[in-house]
């Protein structure tokens, strides 16, 4: 049989195949070889006649995986920002959509809480509205970018049409409405989020464990998991980065030198579509920022 692991709890996996959840374990040689099955593997399991425990037999080729959380077979990420409370952070922005695309997925940038950029006759909802209108900026010309409001429901419809069929993950921040956006995508399976624990006073939801929820019968899905936040750059080498930002990646042919780092060097074809406005001035900086980074940590 073949299915894909929904989740993973004391040393049994859940794997889905067809209409049925089996409940499996796995391999004995797989920990000898110290392979883990992740939450997304596809894998093969045989059904273990009047024995509750099923035995995982093969994992398939991964198309991607992830440490922490350890998810594999990630389509598609949704980053996500909030326009204020908490103010959005570009650089975590920007490392979430370098991981993503390193990983080879599909992105989509969702920005929540734009009920809050609504009321122009305060000043909070004035420095939202601007940041809202600078995240659209930065981004639009870049990703598909999809605006989210809990009060209105508006846009998760939007990111239901996109992800048709596929699994996506969410990422970003916390408290920029990670799990509020599952809640609304699943509806009937109600999970707590911050506003409800509030009201019951039994402390905030938190997502220790990754999980995939599936959302209909095509099979589109979403990885639950306590966050992406923690290793973005691992593993990224200076030369490989610049293909990491889709807009520098587009023009890197133009350059003078071939191993140009579009920093300092004479005709650098990124820096002349900066200077052009068809690279945002934001972009790049992050760019130059991220070198930087990969830069120190070489030295130790
Ligand atoms: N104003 C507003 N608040 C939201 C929205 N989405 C989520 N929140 C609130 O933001 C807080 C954090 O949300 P949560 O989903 O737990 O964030 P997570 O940490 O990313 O999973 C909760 O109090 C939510 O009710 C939204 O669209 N607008
Ligand atoms: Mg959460
Ligand atoms: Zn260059």
């Amino acid at each position: 049989m073949q299915g894909q692991i929904m989740k993973g709890i004391a040393g049994f996996y859940f794997v889905k195949s067809g209409e049925t959840v089996y409940r499996c374990k796995a391999r004995g040689i797989f920990k000898k070889q110290e392979i883990k099955p992740a939450v997304g593997d596809r894998v093969e399991f045989d059904i273990i006649e009047g024995n509750d425990d099923n035995l995982i037999t093969q994992i398939l080729p991964r198309r991607n995986s992830f440490i922490r959380p350890f998810v594999a077979n990630v389509d598609c990420f949704l980053v996500v920002t909030a326009v204020a409370r908490p103010a959005p952070v570009q650089e975590l922005v920007d490392k979430l959509l370098i991981m993503a695309e390193k990983a080879g997925t599909e992105v989509i940038l969702c920005i929540n809480k734009c009920d809050l950029a609504a009321d122009q006759s305060k000043g909070s909802g004035r420095k939202a509205a601007a940041s809202l209108q600078h995240l659209r900026s930065i981004y639009e010309p870049v990703y598909p970018v999809i605006l989210l409001s809990q009060e209105d429901g508006s846009g998760y419809g939007k990111i239901l049409e996109r992800i048709r069929g596929r699994k996506a993950a969410l990422a970003g921040a916390s408290g920029v409405g990670k799990s509020t956006i599952l809640n609304q995508l699943l509806r009937d399976e109600k999970m707590e989020t911050g506003s409800i624990s509030e009201k019951t006073q039994r402390g905030r939801h938190t997502t220790r464990h990754a999980e995939l929820f599936l959302l209909d019968e095509e099979g589109t899905g979403i990885f639950d998991t306590p966050g992406f936040t923690s290793f973005a750059l691992a593993g990224i080498e200076a030369e490989q980065l610049p293909h990491l930002y889709p807009e520098i990646e587009r023009v890197l042919g133009g350059c003078r030198y071939d191993d140009c780092r579009h920093l300092a060097e004479p005709g650098c074809a990124v820096k002349e579509a900066v200077a052009k406005g068809q690279i945002s001035q934001e972009r790049y900086d992050s760019y130059r920022a991220m070198i930087r980074e990969i830069d120190s940590k070489k030295k130790y």
